[in-house]
């Protein structure tokens, strides 16, 4: 049995702390991810916080601290509810390890990735209340999990630009897919940033600190940033990664799969990041030389990434399929991941690829 109720098809990485990913198939049938099928990303175990004595601190460069009750929160700010893609740094990460060793760091495939609906109130309406100094540049939040990845081992905390965090879409989460949120996604409450790399999505958050640099913790300031090949992790090294960057895959069919010759319907998804928007998806089998325009399935809002599928006439014989997105600013994906490796293996936005082989 898979933990925490999550479907047997999980590509689970590690049971403690649990790390598991969405398969490929799972992905592709519905632009909403089922809970059950939704992938979870810990960097400690668990935590199981009590609702009822659970409260929510904002300190910091603030005018008035705050310290509120989940009623207290429902109470007196107005609900609301997005719909969008979460998507970790390390999605896709197996790709770069093919290229070179990345220890330490577990060989995510496709599946770290997925969209949700959610609900809770604006982390807006709640700064607000706590009147931020105009010194206060970012938002911090400081989750309840202790992480043993840092040395000595320190609780889960990330922080966000005050731009962003005063945006209507930044939430602070109780419900996911209409159900209250799930320990392992971080109940009671949780931080959801559409558009940002899963990692500033602080679960179990206790505490929002107003601030005039990033989070000084570990996973904002040695972990989840950008370094060049020959760099170590180190505090303040390489760029801190925050706005997702334009990525598609192909979720049908698998990878190293038979299918029948002729036609063969082709689906993935694409999510653009930041504020811009999936402008366009093409498909080859020939390496690129030719494309052919995929259909954008259900627009699910500016948060969420798109499905799209394609049916391609495959002969028989071994075929590579590949997929690029394009983005509203008119940016697209790199060709290969060996240009993109890094010793941490984040952000793999290279063409995605599946190898099938089409019988006569
Ligand atoms: N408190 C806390 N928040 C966290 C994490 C964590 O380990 N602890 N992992 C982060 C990472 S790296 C990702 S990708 C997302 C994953 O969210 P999920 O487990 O709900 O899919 O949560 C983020 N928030
Ligand atoms: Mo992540």
């Amino acid at each position: 049995m898979t933990p925490f109720a999550k479907r047997s098809d999980m590509v689970v990485h590690e049971e403690e702390p649990f790390n598991a990913e969405t398969a490929r198939g799972a992905l592709a049938e519905a632009s909403l991810t089922p809970t059950a099928a939704f992938f979870s990303r810990n960097h400690g175990p668990i935590p199981q916080v009590d609702r009822s004595a659970w409260r929510l601190r904002v300190d910091g460069l603030v005018g008035e601290r705050l310290s509120l009750s989940l009623d207290e929160l429902r109470e007196r700010f107005a609900e609301r509810e997005v719909v969008a893609t979460l998507q970790c740094a390390g999605n896709r990460r197996k790709d770069l390890l093919d290229v070179r060793d990345i220890p330490g760091e577990a060989p995510w495939g496709p599946g770290a990735t997925g969209t949700a609906t959610w609900r809770g109130i604006a982390l807006a309406d709640v700064l607000r209340a706590a009147r931020p100094h105009d010194a206060a540049e970012h938002v911090a939040f400081a989750g309840h999990d202790v992480s043993r990845e840092p040395q000595p081992p320190e609780a889960y905390g990330a922080s966000i630009p005050r731009r962003k965090a005063e945006r209507p879409e930044v939430l602070l989460a109780w419900e996911m897919n209409g159900k209250p949120l799930p320990a392992v996604h971080g109940g009671p409450v949780r931080v959801v940033v559409p558009g940002f790399i899963g990692a500033r999505s602080v679960k179990w958050l206790e505490r929002i600190e107003l601030r005039v640099q990033p989070w000084d913790g570990f996973f904002q300031s040695t972990a989840y940033r950008l370094l060049t090949p020959e760099a170590k992790p180190a505090p303040g090294a390489g760029v801190a990664l925050g706005e997702v960057a334009l990525n598609s895959d192909i979720l049908a069919p698998d990878d190293g799969v038979r299918v029948a010759s002729g036609a063969v319907e082709v689906r993935g998804y694409a999510f653009a990041g930041g504020e811009r928007q999936v402008a366009r998806v093409d498909v080859s089998t020939d390496e690129g030389t030719t494309w052919t325009q995929a259909e954008l399935l259900e627009d699910r809002g500016r948060w969420a990434w798109r499905l799209w599928r394609v049916e391609l006439d495959l002969g028989p014989g071994p075929h590579e399929i590949v997929v690029r997105a394009w983005d509203s600013a008119a940016a697209s994906q790199p060709e290969r991941p060996r240009p993109l490796w890094n010793p941490k293996g984040y952000v793999n936005n290279a063409w995605g690829r599946v190898h099938v082989h089409a019988d006569a």
